[in-house]
């Protein structure tokens, strides 16, 4: 039996409050769905089943390059963080792991945390392994570069470092590795592009070589930042020729946000799982580019269409579908814990309007090129409110039903900001 970080009988009381209403509405949906031939218990049960990880140093406040104004009560080590996102869990029912990054999160005794992590019911979802920073710890800079750096020395430290979160991810109970690389260049003529590629090849082959036998390893592609001209692991192209070259245990990941503006990313998503290299993703939402707003904040549309090619990928090859799910978000001027909730909730909610698509319609207008009702049924599940589903779904989880309320009620933010004292400093961050 996990401990419980808000006393459930608070939530039961609030679920009180909102059980009349949500039950009007629900059967309401209900009928409406049945209409349609839809049984919404069906529904209700995959939103129940659904989950996306959370990402530790997402429940930090994040910040720009031109500051990082702190929040209240921030966590200031991983048993902190884990207990933030036990908050999330315990609302949302919809984020049972949640995914470390080293040397952020490296942890003094894997075991423990893992024990702690289990009594809140948390799992370990992927290891992020760090060579865009500078380590205490390492002698050598990844100041121009990593696992494609000019210099054997310290490609070797990036390997090293790598394989050391894959035995840290053994201990937790991890079964993958997450690489991005910060690697690239910001002048014309800095690195050869090809060579850079073959370096970067290299050593992940090495990093692959150290894989456990029933672990993946996903590659994450970024167009642009930190290098900001060309970058080594640039695109989806990049991407699949790299996780190609290395076997089948690895697998190209996709952060939504790592793309330049307009891109088709449910494309991108098709073509990855129609030749069995679709890894998992990063949930995001983006006015420009790698912004890391809330999922479903600013184009809710666009994360429907990449789970309407989900839920398409799923039922052409259940055996082969397996993508790893993360939210990775900054959250700047929000409370962590209600964007990683909200976000949860937004990206369950694309996952089961995806499922409401009917596809046996949707393939005969395909096949008969009537482009106006195909467009007309991937809408019509859009914009069906799915929301007495997800809340109903998180009641019978023990769950809220209004889960943000919930949290306010709760005054955990105001308890935590007491224990924990505010961390200074002016500087600019990713997280
Ligand atoms: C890079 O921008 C990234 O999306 C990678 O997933 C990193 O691990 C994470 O953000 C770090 O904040
Ligand atoms: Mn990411």
């Amino acid at each position: 039996m996990a401990d419980k970080q808000i006393d459930p009988a608070l939530i039961a009381d609030h679920n009180q409050n909102a059980l009349a209403d949500m039950l009007a509405d629900y059967d309401a949906l209900g009928a409406k769905l049945a209409r349609q031939n839809v049984d919404i218990e069906q529904l209700t049960q995959k939103a129940v089943d659904f989950g996306v990880a959370i990402p530790s140093w997402g429940v930090g406040t994040g910040g720009t390059r031109f500051a990082r104004f702190p929040g209240l009560g921030e966590p200031r080590n991983i048993y902190e963080k884990l207990a933030d996102c036990a908050v999330i869990a315990q609302l949302s029912q919809a984020t049972p792991t949640v995914s470390l990054h080293i040397p952020w999160d490296r942890p003094d005794d894997p075991a423990e945390l893992r024990e702690t992590a289990a009594s809140w019911g948390l799992g370990i979802d992927a290891m992020n392994s760090n060579t865009f920073q500078d380590h205490d710890d390492m002698p050598l800079s990844f100041k121009y570069g990593s696992l494609s750096h000019t210099d054997e020395a310290v490609r070797e430290q990036a390997i090293a470092h790598n394989i050391d979160c894959i035995e840290i991810g053994q201990k937790l109970g991890s079964k993958a590795l997450t690489v991005w690389i910060g690697d690239g260049t910001n002048f014309p003529g800095q690195q050869s592009f090809t060579r850079s590629f073959e370096r970067y090849l290299e050593a992940m082959k090495k990093v692959y070589a150290a894989l456990p036998d029933d672990w993946r390893v996903f590659i994450e592609h970024k167009i642009y930042e930190p290098a900001f001209y060309s970058t080594v692991i640039q695109d989806w192209g990049s991407n699949y020729l790299a996780a190609k070259e290395l076997g089948d245990k690895a697998q190209c990941l996709v952060d939504l946000g790592h793309h330049a503006p307009g891109v088709n990313i449910e494309m991108i998503v098709a073509r990855l799982f129609q030749f069995g290299k679709l890894g998992g993703f990063h949930f995001n939402d983006s006015k420009y580019g790698d912004d890391d707003l809330d999922a479903g904040s600013i184009n809710p549309y666009q994360l429907f269409l990449v789970f309407n090619e989900l839920v398409d990928a799923e039922l052409s090859n259940p055996s082969g579908f397996n993508p790893a799910y993360m939210l990775d978000q900054s959250h700047n001027v929000t409370d962590p814990i209600e964007s990683l909730i909200s976000s949860a909730v937004e990206v369950q909610r694309a996952y089961i309007q995806a499922l409401l698509v009917d596809r046996a319609k949707l393939a005969d207008y395909q096949d008969t090129n009537d482009v106006m009702m195909a467009n007309r049924t991937l809408k019509s599940a859009y914009i069906t409110d799915v929301s007495p589903i997800l809340a109903m779904a998180r009641h019978r989880a023990g769950g809220a039903i209004d889960p943000i309320t919930t949290y306010r009620a709760t005054g955990y933010r105001e308890t935590v900001g007491k224990q924990r004292p505010a961390r200074k400093g002016s500087g600019g961050g990713i997280v």
